[in-house]
């Protein structure tokens, strides 16, 4: 399968990856929106948040709880900071394995655009 996520999560394509476990990787974002922009993703392939089964209810909990530790080390736990996954194409997924963006380090806008 040519996903690109996934040849990250194999270590087959560089990135600046941050963090990893059995189940999970985060990365630097190639395309950072804040001074903060780390993606993490399951290492498995889920396209879109319309393909989880409640067989993965646990691996999401996980991805939100790597998000928040990973947003406690940079320091912007208490300030704030956003998770976004977008789902298809009018959310702006460009990227079908399924992912959160971890952003902050600047104000944030609402509602998002
Ligand atoms: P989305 O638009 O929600 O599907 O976000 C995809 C993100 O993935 C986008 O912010 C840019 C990032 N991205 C795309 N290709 C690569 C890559 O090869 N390496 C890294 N580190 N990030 C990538």
């Amino acid at each position: 399968m040519d996903c690109i996520f996934c040849r990250i999560a194999k270590k087959e394509i560089p990135s600046k990856i941050v963090y990893e476990d059995d189940v999970a990787v985060a990365f630097e974002d190639v395309n950072p929106q804040a001074p903060t922009h780390v993606l993490v993703i399951p290492r498995r392939h889920i396209p879109t948040i319309l393909d989880l089964t409640q067989e993965d209810d646990a691996l999401v909990g996980q991805l939100y709880r790597i998000a928040g530790k990973l947003a406690r080390q940079r320091g912007i736990g208490d300030r704030g900071f956003r998770l976004v996954a977008n789902c298809n194409r009018e959310a702006g997924q460009t990227v079908f394995h399924l992912h959160l963006h971890l952003i902050g380090g600047r104000p944030m806008h609402w509602p998002p655009g």
